[in-house]
């Protein structure tokens, strides 16, 4: 046990515009894949919650959705996440891409840092992708006229080059505090929430274009029974044509999810897992705030 009145803490957001490597990032820190991944831009929908704790530290890092120009309600939703997960921080990582210039989005980022007076660190990511580091010096030099960032780390969520440097940044800003969390918690996530972001991570990874823009996976059943747990999701999409590829020709496509969504599954649950997959077309739902409401995008603001 941890003595509380020698214990610090953090709150952190991570932001930044979509496909940046924001939960890979996340990801990262904590050791441990809570938010997915994928190359497609709006992977991330929900705030997802990822906690470090190191001796008397515990840092609570929150992995936001892609700053985008909204065209949904969902798109709505996911904004209103980056806002409240922004309300929420004592400090943020504005993280950004290596070769890549700042733009109108991460103007409207600093713009909000400048008015909350925020502490923030900029990570430029995917520095593994530079031929030479020696090219990172000239971006460093622009970002320096964009913020008074507490400190700017080049890293790689690929490569996990810079993670320690991050690391001891982020503590640096962490404030006596007790613990939020438990000290083995690495999220606040449930197995089923996860579950279906699995899912959907597959769908992401396999399907093409805009498609998997449109799919949700809502878990109907997570039951344990003997030695294997019962997993049973509904995939929703927004045509019967998408529907089509989703199944794939002779159920190809839904096979491979399957199979790949099983795998993941039960390496997180550590437990053998039967999964049944069923896919449904549930026309323009991410326009309509009830489905939004069950497929857990709950937190949508007037
Ligand atoms: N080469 C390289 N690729 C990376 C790195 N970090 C992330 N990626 C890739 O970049 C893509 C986007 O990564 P994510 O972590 O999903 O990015 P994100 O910012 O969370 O994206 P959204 O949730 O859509 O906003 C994925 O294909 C990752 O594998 C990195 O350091 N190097
Ligand atoms: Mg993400």
């Amino acid at each position: 046990m941890v003595d509380n009145l020698k214990t610090k803490s953090l709150f952190v957001s991570i932001l930044g515009k979509a496909n940046v490597g924001k939960s890979s990032i996340m990801n990262m820190m904590i050791n441990s894949k809570v938010s997915i991944v994928s190359p497609k831009p709006q992977t991330t929908r929900n705030k997802v919650i990822g906690i470090f704790t190191d001796n008397d530290v515990q840092l609570v890092f929150i992995d936001t959705p892609g700053i985008h120009k909204p065209r949904t309600k969902l798109g709505d939703f996911m904004i209103s996440e980056v806002n409240s997960a922004f309300f929420g921080a004592q400090a943020c990582i504005h993280v950004v891409e290596a070769g890549k210039s700042c733009d109108d989005f991460d103007l409207e980022l600093v713009q909000k840092f400048e008015k909350a007076n925020m502490p923030v660190i900029l990570a430029i990511n995917k520095i593994d992708t530079l031929k030479d580091k020696i090219l990172l010096m000239p971006d460093i030099k622009k970002w320096k006229e964009v913020y008074d960032y507490k400190a700017i780390v080049p890293v790689s969520a690929k490569t996990c080059d810079g993670k320690d440097d991050l690391i001891s940044e982020i503590i640096k800003l962490a404030e006596p505090s007790v613990f939020y969390y438990g000290e083995d918690d690495i999220t606040d996530k449930t197995q089923r929430a996860i579950a279906a972001e699995i899912i959907r991570e597959k769908l992401l990874c396999n399907l093409d274009k805009e498609l998997p823009h449109g799919t949700a996976v809502l878990i109907e059943k997570f039951q344990e029974r003997e030695d294997i747990i019962d997993i049973h999701a509904t995939i929703y999409c927004e045509k019967s044509s998408h529907k089509s590829m989703i199944i794939g020709k002779n159920g190809n496509m839904i096979k491979k999810i399957g199979i790949q969504s099983r795998k993941d599954l039960e390496e997180m649950l550590n437990f053998k897992v039967n999964l049944k997959l069923w896919v449904k077309v549930k026309e323009n739902w991410r326009n309509k705030e009830a489905l939004l409401h069950t497929l857990g995008y709950e937190e949508l603001k007037k």
